[in-house]
């Protein structure tokens, strides 16, 4: 048959081999489609119970060892829908760390942030300032910061663990280096970034540090606490009542370039409008019970549960308890996404 009689299929088909030999390609028609209307999300919405989530734990601490230079112990939150990851673009874990343990320093590209879930009397260093950890403190690993952990209380200590990981490997972008030493040396002010950011509402005259890079380091349960309460008394937001988000004092923008962190509660027998945006959202539930439901499937959760939504998931909040106000810690890309123009966001209301 000569090409000019031959179908479009047929001559995609044929051409595809001579093509290849070259590195390049044509569309075929056994190809997927390249663009969708709206994103199709092959992350799955997911929830993970407190109870089954404290039983993994307890065997990780007690089977999996925390060796110098090696792995963290650390329970991933897993996706079926994706390959690796809790969400397109981060990694959310649950790290456990026994009395007199030490986490050995590292550094890498991966942005990270840790928020404290039980326990008391470890402590980080972040390039030489080393704060303690107590329960609902947030502290920053910003990219390419070194950080290590020990543990020199006496009762197993839990904490979140959430990295941009997915994010920089779709780019190619992961630098990792490991430390001779196991700790690192400590600055001669091991707490500078709190002593002069920490307030969130006062800076010193001579920052000079680059204001895109967060000079601050770690969020004290107790702010951010008194924060949201403050802001609790106010009328709720239609999506999300109060939720407040933690940030760059230098910028007023988000904590972390990438990730998004929000501290959350919703006051007694609420029930949110629901809406979607392109993020992609990890929530802790600190404390209350209530439903998230999620394109059309509803959650019930309890203190201690994560729930994960997928971008562009359509979602709403219950709080089922009439007297007393829940809250939860919240964890998106939406940083990310705004950064690259992909943010986008909508009520149920304006769907079709
Ligand atoms: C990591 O480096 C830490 O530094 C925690 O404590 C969790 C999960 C995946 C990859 C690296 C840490 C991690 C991690």
């Amino acid at each position: 048959m000569s090409e000019a009689i031959m179908s479009d299929t047929a001559q995609r088909q044929a051409l595809a081999g001579e093509l290849d030999q070259y590195n390049c390609r044509v569309a075929q028609p056994t190809d997927g489609p390249l663009f969708t209307r709206t994103p199709h999300s092959s992350m799955q919405a997911t929830h993970w119970k407190a109870a089954d989530l404290a039983r993994l734990l307890d065997k990780i601490g007690a089977n999996l060892k925390l060796e110098a230079g090696g792995q963290r112990r650390t329970l991933r939150l897993a996706n079926r829908g994706l390959p690796f990851g809790t969400t397109p673009t981060f990694w959310a874990s649950i790290q456990v760390i026994l009395p007199g343990e030490i986490a050995t320093a590292h550094r890498h590209t991966a942005s990270a942030l840790r928020f404290i879930m039980k326990g008391r009397g470890a402590d980080t260093i972040v390039n030489g300032e080393r704060y303690e950890m107590n329960e609902g403190d947030l502290v920053l690993t910003p990219a390419w910061t070194w950080h290590d952990h020990e543990h020199k209380g006496d009762e197993p200590m839990i904490w979140l663990d959430v990295l941009d990981i997915s994010l920089v490997r779709s780019m190619h972008a992961t630098f990792f280096e490991g430390s001779e030493a196991p700790r690192q040396p400590l600055a001669q002010i091991p707490d500078r970034s709190f002593r002069l950011y920490g307030s969130g509402i006062m800076k010193p005259l001579s920052a000079c540090e680059a204001p895109e890079l967060n000079p601050l380091l770690v969020y004290s349960a107790q702010r951010a606490h008194d924060a949201l309460r403050l802001a609790g008394a106010l009328p709720p937001d239609p999506y999300d009542d109060t939720a407040l988000e933690y940030l760059n004092p230098l910028t007023g923008g988000p904590a972390l370039p990438t990730i998004g962190t929000v501290l959350q509660s919703l006051r007694p027998g609420i029930h949110t409008k629901a809406h979607r945006h392109t993020g992609s959202v990890v929530y802790y539930v600190m404390r209350g019970q209530g439903a998230t439901i999620v394109d059309g499937t509803t959650f019930e959760w309890g203190a201690g549960d994560f729930i994960a939504i997928p971008p562009w998931a359509v979602h709403e909040h219950i709080n089922r308890c009439t007297n007393t106000s829940a809250m939860l810690f919240q964890v998106n890309d939406i940083p990310a996404l705004r950064k690259l123009g992909l943010y986008r966001e909508e009520s149920a209301d304006a769907q079709t």
